[in-house]
């Protein structure tokens, strides 16, 4: 296994330390940028002499030439990735969410580092493809300054990929969950904040008539294909949708809790959410034609290691 460390931005944070704890199963060194905004240090096995944590902000261009140096390739997660907090802040967001890849960009044209994977989100395509399999050509409509950071990171990437030799693997998530996701806001993912609730015994309430319809994956189903595009010989054009093209209503969801926690308390039931997306559902045929899904972890096994069962 070759010496030089992966460089994980954001790899203290729910996906990024899911994708760390691999990665060093695997024999990988890691070093990774965070800035502990969301993430956590107790997320990481900091004893391990394989991890390195250098604390800081990816809008920060020095630090992160200095934390590109010597790297092998890079997965940049680092962001802000409450949607909301975008809305609210946008200046301070895009500083996060736009200039730090931007500056990962530089720093790898700076280092001769050539892979990039980046976490871009479903989030780019807006309403449109709604009720469908969304393709990766749907016209994307970003409604938030997130989304708009996203797609305008994506378009960075692919002129470094054009103008500078970067091979940049682009992925577009759609509902990530599983252990470490952040429950803690009202806008965090559905399923930590259900999960948590319900191993708390608190009431539940479905904005809407649950039966509004996500593509959930399975943070270790994620985390496969992000090792492959690490690995992967070539990096295509394009972005990638990642989710499993499976449709799981709100209420089916709650069933495969109430199986894992025995009994699940009081649900209650709030308006929907203004600008609610009714189904959102991935097309992930390319994904599927580049790497290699394998089996992937049905509903109730991934609540039971959410809740560590
Ligand atoms: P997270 O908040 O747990 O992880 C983000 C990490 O980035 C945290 O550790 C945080 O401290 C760090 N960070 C934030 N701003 C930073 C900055 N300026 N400099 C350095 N570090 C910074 O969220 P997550 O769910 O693990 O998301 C990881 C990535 O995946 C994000 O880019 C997010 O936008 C994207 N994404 C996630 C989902 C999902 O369902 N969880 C869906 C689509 C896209
Ligand atoms: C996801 C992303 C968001 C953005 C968006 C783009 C997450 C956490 N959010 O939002 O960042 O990219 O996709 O389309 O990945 N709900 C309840 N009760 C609750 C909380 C949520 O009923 O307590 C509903 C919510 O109204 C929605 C569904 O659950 O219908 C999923 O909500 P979410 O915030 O987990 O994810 P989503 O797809 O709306």
């Amino acid at each position: 296994m070759v010496d030089a460390p992966v460089l994980i931005a954001g790899g203290a944070g729910f996906i990024g330390s899911n994708l760390v704890d691999s990665l060093l199963a695997k024999g990988y060194a890691v070093r990774i940028l965070d800035d502990l905004s969301t993430g956590k240090r107790s997320n990481l096995a900091l004893d391990n002499p394989k991890v390195e944590l250098i604390e800081g902000n990816v809008a920060d261009a020095a630090l992160v030439k200095r934390a590109m140096a010597g790297c092998s390739a890079v997965v940049h997660l680092a962001a802000v990735a409450s949607v909301q907090a975008s809305v609210d802040d946008p200046v301070s967001t895009h500083q996060s969410n736009f200039v730090g890849t931007l500056n990962v960009c530089e720093a790898m044209r700076e280092a001769g580092v050539k892979r990039v994977v980046f976490a871009s989100s479903a989030a780019v395509y807006g309403n449109n493809g709604e009720g469908e399999s969304i393709v990766e050509d749907t016209p994307k409509a970003p409604l938030t300054p997130y989304a708009s950071d996203k797609l305008a990171s994506e378009y960075y990437l692919d002129f470094y990929r054009r103008e500078h030799g970067l091979e940049p693997v682009v992925f577009r998530f759609f509902n990530v969950y599983g252990p470490r996701q952040d429950p803690s806001s009202p806008y965090s993912g559905v399923i930590s904040i259900f999960s948590e609730r319900a191993e708390k015994g608190l009431p539940i309430t479905i904005f809407g008539d649950g039966l509004q319809t996500r593509d959930f994956i399975y943070v270790g189903d994620l985390v496969r294909i992000l090792i492959q595009a690490v690995e992967a010989p070539q990096a295509e054009e394009g972005a990638i949708n990642v989710g499993l093209n499976q449709a799981t209503s709100l209420k089916q969801m709650l069933d495969a809790l109430g199986e894992v926690v025995g009994e699940l308390p009081a649900i209650t039931y709030g308006p929907a959410r203004a600008g609610d997306i009714r189904h959102s559902r991935a097309d992930n045929s390319r994904l599927l034609q580049r790497f290699t899904l394998g089996e992937t972890t049905p509903m109730n096994v991934g609540l039971a290691r959410l809740l560590g069962r």
